[in-house]
């Protein structure tokens, strides 16, 4: 049975599509608003996916911990962007297109499989090309996110091209950390310079480790893994991402949103893989692997 049909429910569809040794218990489907939660309990992490956008909300591993933000103020009316967890960035990042960021992170997704064993769950979501995205982006694609969920969460986007014509892109995973307090927050491993969004990408020089004490916005070389050193400590690495983009919009930046409240800037941290330096061309057939891992 395909999973096109709208009018089945979520449950309904992965129980027709029983590709993996499921362990009954282990997921459950929930609502916020208008948008459909898939929650995987596993002994090692408990997490949330959205369907809208494949956009995971809540990361938390066995020590309790939850490891992402989420706004308190998103909105989950099925349509606008949720504000926090991992939003999905493609076919292009910020304002190169409307919408913002992309289609993908306000499409609906579906669930293609999901798997468990002692080790880990894993889970993975697709969408593809339609009417509605071929106004925005007149190709045929497919996405397909795999998340494993562990002690450890390794997300990885694989991007293909089902076209006859090859297409460019950019794209992120737009990943908000839930941090103790940004002010005591270092994030190791940065160059010592980079692009600022706030002042027309100009380049400048920051001081390593990154420290935060005011809005910024600014694009990194991807050098290799980065250290966050907050309440909990984390690794993070990505593979296929150009740079590392970095964002806090403090509570300047929080006021112009109806989506974060003016406080909430304390508690998040965006450390985003991003392919943004570069637009990779696909040819027919070929596919690209944005991924990110949370130790
Ligand atoms: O990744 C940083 C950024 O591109 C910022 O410039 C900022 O605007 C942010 O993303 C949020 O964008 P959004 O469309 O979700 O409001």
């Amino acid at each position: 049975m395909q999973l096109q049909n709208d009018t089945m429910s979520t449950s309904q569809q992965i129980k027709a599509n029983p590709q993996g040794e499921w362990l009954s218990g282990a997921y459950s489907f929930d609502q916020l608003g208008e948008v459909s939660t898939l929650n995987v309990h596993h002994p090692k992490a408990e997490c949330s996916i959205a369907l809208q956008g494949a956009q995971i909300l809540s990361f938390c591993p066995q020590d309790g911990k939850e490891r992402l933000w989420l706004s308190q103020s998103a909105v989950f009316d099925g349509k606008t962007a949720i504000r926090g967890g991992i939003p999905i960035c493609w076919p292009w990042f910020g304002n190169r297109g409307k919408p913002s960021h992309g289609f993908a992170r306000i499409s609906n997704w579906e669930v293609l499989r999901l798997t468990s064993n002692e080790k880990q769950a894993m889970v993975e979501l697709g969408l593809q090309d339609s009417e509605q995205t071929k106004q925005l982006f007149p190709y045929q694609f497919q996405l397909r996110l795999t998340v494993v969920i562990s002690e450890t969460l390794d997300i990885k986007l694989a991007i293909t091209n089902k076209d006859q014509r090859p297409f460019t892109f950019t794209g992120a995973l737009h990943s908000y950390f839930a941090v103790s307090e940004v002010s005591d927050t270092q994030v190791i491993g940065l160059a010592q310079r980079c692009l600022n969004s706030v002042d027309n990408g100009k380049e400048i020089a920051v001081n390593t480790p990154l420290t935060f004490s005011h809005a910024l916005d600014y694009v990194f070389s991807n050098q290799g893994q980065l250290e966050v050193r907050s309440g909990h400590n984390m690794k993070l690495s990505s593979q296929g991402a150009d740079s590392w983009v970095i964002w806090n919009p403090w509570a300047e930046g929080a006021e112009l949103m109806t989506d974060m409240d003016g406080n909430d800037y304390h508690n998040m941290l965006c450390i985003e893989p991003a392919v943004f330096k570069t637009s990779p061309e696909l040819q027919t057939g070929q596919t690209y692997i944005l991924s990110l891992n949370i130790e």
